[in-house]
């Protein structure tokens, strides 16, 4: 069959006015047909002279969300976006666009390059090209500032914001803000410009008002927090051109826009975006899910009260539950002082503070659990513990709720077995603090039933968390990654490097904190603990990583809590711990270590490379379905530099080849730590990549 054109753009001649109309679910991205289908018809209306006015709007949900991102790292297919908002600005007849939804990116430029613009209530628009790598590479750079101003353009462009309606309005963005259907909206506009009531004018006769103050303060702060990242540079580039004739503007926006999307940055970021929707693709995907209307949070410490804060959140009324009055009423102020610290934010008022707090109950009885549609245990990590609580929910709870561990590393099929329904438990694993990071590993156990999976997964949506699918073994998928890796730190330490020298150059390749911080911020104690409960099974050819940290831990050091671990901290300032400097020398002597030089690029080598080795590990053992489920593990959990796209995609810029050469390096200094997994080495042979891996699943 041959293929048949996609019509997406149609045109409805209502009295003088042209009614163009874009369709192309689920966003209105703007495919190539989508373009040629607004070319086409603006060219169309202007040689017939069909209409006195042509009003655009879209159908669905939004209007144009964007460029087809789906469209990057092909052969580009005219009209170029560019070309063609310059065509729809030189329009003779003059045109008014509806903007719904969200209008976004490539979607607010077709916008800004009509002109005049009419909101609709509800409506948000964004330059969020940045959050993808790229910068506005359609106008924009030229076009909001020529509306609003150069501040207002450098906010929107470099923060990616989605900025409601009403302040679009205020700024002069859109010309009026109104309620209804697109289409009628559309059509008393038109009506409006014919009868000279909607003024009319072209965005580029606009001149800009210079502002270098503005232009230096972003370039210092872009230099101050982005700067691993090439697309805000580019984009302040762009809008201080904006002062000059457009058509020079223009030129200088495309150029960083073409240089944008050749980057490594813009692969990897637009790889974060869609493997945050990927993930979600999972066996259970099309099981009916339960419905939640009521969760049950057994324990009230961080965890309890972060899960119980995020459900609260959503929505969702929470019952708490301390085993002691005194352990309930902290659990209950924690969750309070949430709430204020996202009232003190701004993120929330005081009356919806108020009524969140009013769905949420506390009791010192398991009982009060008995109606709950799910119940979430954030207990301590003892697996006796766990099980006794499990074997008491069983005869409470109703039939059909859903026992749920917070488990970070425990054996879920174990929890289950204290339980007459295996199949109503699952892992639902979440990451301090439990209100903040997106990361929600929904842990499948052998028996878990397809719908309470499913559920996890809607849980996990309706809180704004980011749902991945982890197997059963010991740490799921990140933390089981992290207990490997974080050994590379450790013995870089004792062969040579100091901890500050290990933080510095994993923050130079793009992590917000380094390992040593991030122990000090966590707690060195909770390391502490896993080594110990470890150390029985230890390999006795494995080289013990725990040398130093514990020396650390057995002073009373546990980090930042304590004030001391790494590095010591007075009140806001913090420096190496000269402490941690003799316990280095000592374990090193102690172990006969004639310290070496590592370079910044050594240990980032090392570093990634033991990530890569259990991530690979992980999806060979199936604990992940793909590839991709790691990188958003990462991405969203463990702060992993979002441009990079998480450990497997970066993997991919190296390639296994490289990869299994490298480890082989390695291993002649340790051959137990340092293996190459069967799949990289059959990568290496096959040329297969990660990518290609996440295309097959
Ligand atoms: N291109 C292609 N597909 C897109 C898309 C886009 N721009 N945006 C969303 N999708 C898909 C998405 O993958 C998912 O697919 C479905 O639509 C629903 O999305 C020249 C160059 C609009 C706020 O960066 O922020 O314009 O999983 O699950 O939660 O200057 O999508 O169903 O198969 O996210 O309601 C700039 C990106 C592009 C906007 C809706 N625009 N999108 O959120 O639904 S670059 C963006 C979003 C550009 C110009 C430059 C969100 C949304 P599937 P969803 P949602």
């Amino acid at each position: 069959m041959t293929d048949q054109p996609i019509i997406s753009v149609t045109t409805e001649i209502v009295g003088d006015v042209a009614l163009v109309c874009i369709d192309n679910p689920p966003v209105n991205a703007l495919s190539v047909h989508v373009r040629t289908g607004i070319q086409s018809a603006v060219a169309t209306i202007n040689a017939e002279k069909s209409a006195k006015v042509i009003a655009i709007y879209a159908a669905g949900r939004t209007f144009i969300a964007g460029a087809d991102i789906t469209e990057f790292g092909k052969p580009p297919m005219p009209p170029a976006l560019p070309d063609l908002l310059n065509e729809v600005e030189a329009s003779e007849i003059p045109v008014v666009c509806v903007v719904h939804g969200t209008a976004l990116g490539g979607g607010l430029e077709v916008a800004l390059a009509a002109h005049a613009r009419v909101g609709v209530k509800g409506l948000k628009i964004g330059l969020p090209e940045v959050l993808i790598g790229l910068l506005p590479g359609a106008g924009g750079t030229q076009r909001v500032p020529r509306l609003a101003g150069i501040p207002v353009a450098l906010d929107m462009a470099l923060s990616g914001r989605q900025m409601p309606g009403a302040e679009a309005l205020e700024l002069g963005l859109i010309d009026r803000l109104e309620d209804g259907a697109p289409r009628d909206i559309a059509l008393q506009a038109g009506q409006d410009v014919i009868a000279g009531t909607l003024e009319t004018r072209r965005t580029c006769d606009l001149q800009t008002t210079p502002d270098d103050a503005a232009l230096d303060a972003a370039r210092a702060m872009v230099e101050k927090k982005h700067r691993n990242l090439v697309s805000p540079q580019r984009c302040i580039e762009a809008i201080a051109a904006s002062t000059g004739p457009i058509a020079d503007g223009l030129k200088i926006e495309r150029q960083a826009f073409i240089d944008c999307l050749a980057t490594p940055q813009r692969a990897g970021l637009i790889h974060a975006f869609f493997g945050e929707r990927a993930v979600a693709n999972v066996p259970e995907k099309k099981a009916q899910p339960r419905d939640i209307n009521a969760i049950g949070v057994i324990g009230g410490g961080t965890m309890g009260s972060g899960i119980a804060t995020s459900a609260l959140l959503a929505g969702i009324p929470v019952t708490l539950i301390e085993v002691k009055q005194e352990a309930l009423d902290k659990g209950v102020a924690t969750i309070t002082g949430n709430l204020d610290g996202a009232v003190k934010r701004g993120k929330l008022s005081a009356e919806k503070r108020d009524a969140t707090l009013a769905m949420l109950s506390a009791s010192t009885e398991l009982q009060s659990l008995a109606e709950v549609d799910l119940v979430i245990e954030a207990v301590f990590e003892k697996m006796e513990v766990k099980k006794e609580i499990f074997g008491n929910l069983d005869t409470i709870c109703k039939p059909g709720a859903i026992l749920a561990s917070n488990t970070s590393y425990l054996d879920i099929n174990e929890i289950a077995t204290a339980t007459s329904r295996p199949e109503d438990v699952i892992g639902l694993h979440f990451f301090s603090p439990a209100h903040v990071m997106r990361l929600l590993e929904i842990v499948v156990a052998d028996k878990t039933a397809p719908e309470v999976t499913a559920t996890g997964f809607a849980l996990a949506k309706r809180l704004k968390k980011i749902g991945v699918r982890a197997g059963v073994c010991d740490g799921f998928i990140g933390n089981r990654i992290l207990g490997h890796y974080s050994k590379t730190a450790a013995y870089l330490v004792l062969d040579g490097a100091t901890p500050q020298q290990v933080d510095q150059a994993l923050e130079d390749f793009g992590f917000a904190m380094g390992p040593h911080k991030v122990g000090d911020l966590a707690g060195l104690d909770i390391g502490w603990m896993t080594r110990q409960r470890k150390a029985a099974d230890m390999p006795s050819n494995e080289r013990y990583a725990g040398n130093v940290a514990d020396r650390i831990c057995e002073n009373g050091w546990f980090g930042r809590k304590t004030g001391q671990g790494y590095y010591v901290y007075e009140g806001r300032d913090m420096r190496p711990n000269p402490e941690v400097e003799k316990i280095i020398a000592a374990e090193r002597e102690k172990a006969g270590i004639t310290p070496r030089d590592f370079t910044d690029q050594d240990i980032v080598d090392r570093y990634m490379t033991a990530m890569i080795v259990e991530a690979t590990r992980v999806v060979e053992d199936g604990i992940a379905l793909r590839p991709v489920d790691v990188d958003v593990v990462f991405l969203s959990g463990y702060g992993f530099p979002r441009f990079r796209g998480g450990p497997l995609h970066y993997a991919d810029t190296i390639g296994a080849a490289e990869l299994v050469k490298r480890i082989e390096d390695y291993a002649s200094e340790d051959a137990h730590y340092w293996q190459v997994p069967d799949l990289l080495r059959e990568m290496a042979a096959s040329g297969r990549s990660f990518a290609d891996i996440n295309k097959e699943a």
